[in-house]
């Protein structure tokens, strides 16, 4: 049935009351959080609905408004689709909009938990070091104004609220793909509330939770036909259906303000006292060559990931990635095979269900590129292990940042520093120049890796720019 003659999906069951604030409500939240929320709220009980908060744009309010806060999360395996109608969403608030309605709600004593999932760029912090940037506009913005802009401003502001109404903090739930990312949450918010009043910092250190988590799922941004093809299953129009893969995986540091929580251990999250193991792993095995494939891949003109890994020559060359250049620098968290999680990550990216778009996987490669590829990399170097394959990603990620692709076509980057990169590329002309001027980017770079990688980029990227990044690939193979 065409979209426009479907009746509009809506909700079946009542909304549970709500009990978690996220911030950022995308498409990775609705797939995987939101989902294992549902579940926990179903096996255990609890008030846990989600009220979303959008801090940008109204479209995701705009679509799922007329729904009731309901979706459908679209299941993708190679040998079938499965669609869920989730309900715990109760509603969505667009912050710029009314930045008032979301402090109100993130204040309110039934509110245990705020969760969020901002992206890397959302911290407001240096990806090199993890410290709250002062200077970000909307820090400056943050600290001058009770009304915020940022994902750091919103929680010290309602933080600030409840510490006046004698109610307890919530706890901060981080939900991205950033290292030490409960401490770089914590870090930032603790660094904004002292600028506010160094008394609700210390409240907010002693009180306050900020565990980390690891969270794993594939979900590729829904496309038009992606919408066309779940109104055809259900038989009714879901304006933002989310689409993912069957796999997911949630590890939670499990401290939280007067242990108040859903039960998600009893859906499957692994709570667990120290997440860092599990995270290592995951940003590096699974993000850092999710990156690498994306700018070899985007530069070797292929669309998805999945397309990249039917490539004999990229397939081949993402498992040398792992065996010999990842794996080695990395403890294994416990119980847990590193070359077994290898093989289920290959057969992830070749579900030819997913088409998770390089061009996605490239954004915000600056805020990307230190916790997935650069930690890896300075070890490597360190003890003397030749990692190639992450130089030449590196090299990559250069040459995509120059915004022309090796057909001479102009490539769209998306990055909060795009223009900054694209001036320092265009600053020179011969690969030397260019390499050591976005190694200059201090943001990225530390100095001592710079002075690592300048020799061993500048000839990748000259490989890259002499024979492609196909041939690139099959010579460190
Ligand atoms: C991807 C991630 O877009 C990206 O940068 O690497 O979104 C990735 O799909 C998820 O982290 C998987 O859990």
């Amino acid at each position: 049935m065409p979209a426009d003659t479907s009746p509009r999906l809506d909700r079946t069951q009542p909304a549970p009351k709500v009990g978690i604030v996220h911030l950022g409500l995308g498409a990775f939240f609705r797939a995987h959080g939101a989902i294992f929320t549902e579940e926990a709220i179903a096996a255990s009980g609890g008030d846990w609905g989600i009220l979303g908060v959008s801090l940008q744009s109204a479209g995701t309010r705009d679509a799922l408004a007329p729904q009731s806060g309901t979706y459908i999360a679209l299941e993708l395996a190679p040998e079938g689709v499965k669609p869920r109608h989730v309900q715990v969403v109760t509603d969505v608030l667009v912050a710029p909009e009314n930045p008032e309605a979301v402090l109100a709600a993130m204040a309110d004593p039934a509110v245990k938990i705020v969760s969020l999932t901002v992206t890397e760029k959302g911290y407001c912090h240096e990806p090199s070091t993890g410290a709250l940037n002062l200077a970000h506009p909307d820090i400056v913005h943050d600290i001058a104004n009770a009304l915020p802009r940022s994902a750091p401003g919103y929680i010290v502001r309602a933080l600030q609220r409840r510490q006046a109404a004698g109610v307890a903090p919530f706890t901060a739930m981080t939900c991205d793909n950033l290292p030490n990312n409960g401490k770089v949450l914590c870090g930032v918010v603790l660094a904004l509330a002292r600028e506010i009043d160094p008394a609700l910092a210390d409240w907010i250190e002693a009180e306050g939770r900020f565990p980390a988590t690891m969270v794993d799922r594939i979900v590729p941004a829904t496309k038009p036909e992606d919408i066309a093809q779940v109104t055809d299953l259900i038989g009714c129009h879901d304006a933002a259906p989310v689409m993912h893969e069957p796999f997911r995986q949630w590890v939670i540091e499990d401290t939280f303000v007067n242990d108040e929580r859903p039960d998600w251990g009893a859906v499957g999250a692994q709570m667990v006292a120290d997440v860092t193991p599990y995270e290592h792993m995951k940003l590096r095995m699974l993000n850092g060559t999710h990156s690498s494939l994306a700018y070899l891949g985007y530069l070797a003109g292929h669309e998805t990931i999945a397309e990249v890994m039917a490539d004999e020559v990229f397939a081949r060359f993402v498992k040398k990635l792992w065996m010999d250049e990842i794996i080695p620098a990395l403890t294994p968290p416990p119980g847990e095979s590193l070359e077994a999680y290898a093989e289920a990550l290959a057969a992830r990216y070749a579900n030819p269900a997913i088409r998770h778009r390089t061009w996605q996987i490239a954004m915000d490669g600056s805020q990307k590129l230190p916790q997935r590829i650069l930690g890896t990399l300075a070890e490597d170097i360190v003890v003397g292990r030749k990692a190639p394959g992450l130089v030449l990603a590196v090299a990559a990620w250069m040459r995509y940042v120059g915004g022309v692709d090796e057909t001479g076509a102009p490539i769209e980057v998306k990055d909060p520093l795009a223009a900054q990169l694209r001036t320092l590329s265009d600053s020179s002309a011969s690969p030397a120049g260019k390499v050591a001027a976005l190694l200059g980017l201090r943001e990225v770079f530390s100095h001592e890796m710079a002075e690592m990688l300048q020799m061993p980029v500048t000839e990748a990227y000259g490989r890259l720019l002499e024979v492609g990044a196909r041939k690139a690939i099959e010579e460190v193979l």
